[in-house]
């Protein structure tokens, strides 16, 4: 008979290929050797150091699903244990990487033309090049298709647009090379997507500055970008038009969100494990205590059954047989989940909960965000409810 393995409690690597199950320990070392070491003081002082994407890079971590152009054309599964094991260490990680692969890597790949694609995914996928990608607003979060934004063609400079507007909330903004804004075009009211390098900006036609005193997400740095009559070349537009283009790079983004918040999960599961079983009161570890076993029961009950959806829906997605409402149901489970299994974590801490020391309190801060970001947990159960009833709710 198997013995029960707390760490894989439903055999999920049965399920993994040898090519994934070697990329997940690649990841695994890494994020383990170089990015815990950092993480109390990066959390700490909002330090995120933008060479963590170029040693991503080197891993061949970016844009890991694309087949072409230096990157390591993996699986999703595989991309999804990437962000698992980076996660499992700090959203905020994640985060920055996710924004690079799937929401400017994706979008070139899927959208762009044949020279934006050689000009900018290897050096996105080496980390020399970092993007960003703005598509909230501060007056349109939840309904990006209300954005303000505007595109309108250069009162001067033939073949150019001119870009007004602004976007909030913008992961890597500050420090980012490559900005890829969606706007509405002034003439047809339809949504494009427009890559704006920073180096080719006019003196005050661009500002990104940073979100600073965040009280999550601390290890990733956060922005704005500010665009005045910005000029943009015709040809840095994407070759896709309405709020499709951005919504089919967020299926990517949203299903690695949904992996990566089973490693912070599951991170919380151990920490919370290995502190029950040292601490003592009333004489016994605390893990000796029903209502503590409860806890991990229910914490890990939930990363195992979340481990197994994501899994599914990565071999349904390399398929092409992923509906949207799929996506969004196991990103809206895994992320409330794991917000609440790392709520209820914390608890067994007591009140050295409260010292960055034990690492909890980050993921819990961390996790509401992934809760929010990339549509929040509401907006996807409404996205769930459409498709149950055939009725949309939203407005
Ligand atoms: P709706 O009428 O539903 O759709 C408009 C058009 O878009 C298409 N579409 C999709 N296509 C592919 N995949 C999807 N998931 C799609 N969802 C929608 C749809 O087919 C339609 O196409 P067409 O050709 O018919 O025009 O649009 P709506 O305005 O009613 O949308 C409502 C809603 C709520 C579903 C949507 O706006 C939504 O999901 N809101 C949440 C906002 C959001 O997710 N923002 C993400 C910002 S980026 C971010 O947070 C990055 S954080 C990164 C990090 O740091 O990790
Ligand atoms: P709102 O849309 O104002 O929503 C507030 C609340 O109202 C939510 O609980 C929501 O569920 C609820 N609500 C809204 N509409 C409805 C409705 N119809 N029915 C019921 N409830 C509703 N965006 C980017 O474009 N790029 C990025 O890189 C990026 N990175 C981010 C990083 C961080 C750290 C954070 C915090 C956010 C980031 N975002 C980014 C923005 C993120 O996508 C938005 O915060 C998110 O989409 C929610 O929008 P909002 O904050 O405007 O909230």
């Amino acid at each position: 008979t198997a013995t029960f393995d707390w760490q894989d409690p439903l055999g999920s690597k049965n399920l993994l290929t040898s090519e994934e199950l070697d990329i997940q320990e690649t990841a695994h070392a890494y994020c383990k050797e170089r990015l815990l070491p950092r993480v109390i003081d990066a959390y700490r002082h909002e330090d995120y150091e933008p060479k963590i994407l170029r040693e991503m890079g080197e891993l061949g971590l970016l844009g890991a699903t694309i087949p072409s152009h230096g990157c390591a054309g993996v699986s999703s599964v595989a991309s999804g244990l990437i962000a698992m094991e980076v996660e499992r260490v700090d959203s905020g990680y994640r985060s920055g990487m996710s924004v690079q692969s799937s929401l400017v890597m994706g979008p070139i790949y899927e959208h762009g033309t044949a020279e934006q694609k050689d000009k900018y995914l290897p050096q996105l996928c080496q980390g020399t090049m970092i993007g960003c990608f703005g598509l909230t607003e501060p007056n349109h979060g939840s309904d990006p298709g209300a954005m303000e934004t505007m595109a309108r063609p250069h009162p001067s400079r033939k073949g150019y647009f001119t870009l007004s507007g602004s976007k909030t909330w913008i992961t890597n903004s500050p420090i980012a090379n490559l900005i890829l804004v969606w706007a509405k075009l002034e003439s047809t009211g339809k949504i494009r997507g427009f890559l704006i390098e920073r180096d080719r900006c006019p003196p005050g036609t661009l500002e990104t500055p940073a979100i600073k005193d965040k009280v999550g997400l601390r290890a990733s740095i956060t922005g704005m970008i500010q665009l005045d009559d910005c000029p943009v070349p015709e040809e840095n537009m994407l070759q896709v038009e309405g709020l499709k283009g951005p919504f089919s790079c967020l299926n990517s983004a949203r299903y690695g969100i949904a992996f990566g918040t089973m490693g912070a999960l599951m991170d919380c599961i151990d920490r919370a494990r290995t502190y029950s079983l040292d601490r003592k009161q009333f004489n016994n570890p605390l893990a000796k205590y029903q209502l503590v076993q409860k806890k991990l029961s229910d914490a890990l009950s939930d990363a195992a059954y979340g481990t197994l959806a994501a899994i599914q829906v990565g071999r349904l997605k390399d398929q092409g047989m992923v509906a949207p409402e799929m996506i969004s149901m196991i990103k809206r489970q895994n992320c409330d989940r794991a917000l609440f299994g790392a709520r209820a974590l914390q608890e067994v801490f007591g009140g050295n909960a409260v010292s960055d020391e034990y690492q909890i309190g980050r993921h819990v801060a961390n996790l509401f965000v992934a809760q929010t970001y990339e549509g929040q947990s509401d907006i996807h159960s409404l996205i769930i409810g459409r498709g149950i009833v055939g009725l949309q709710a939203f407005y």
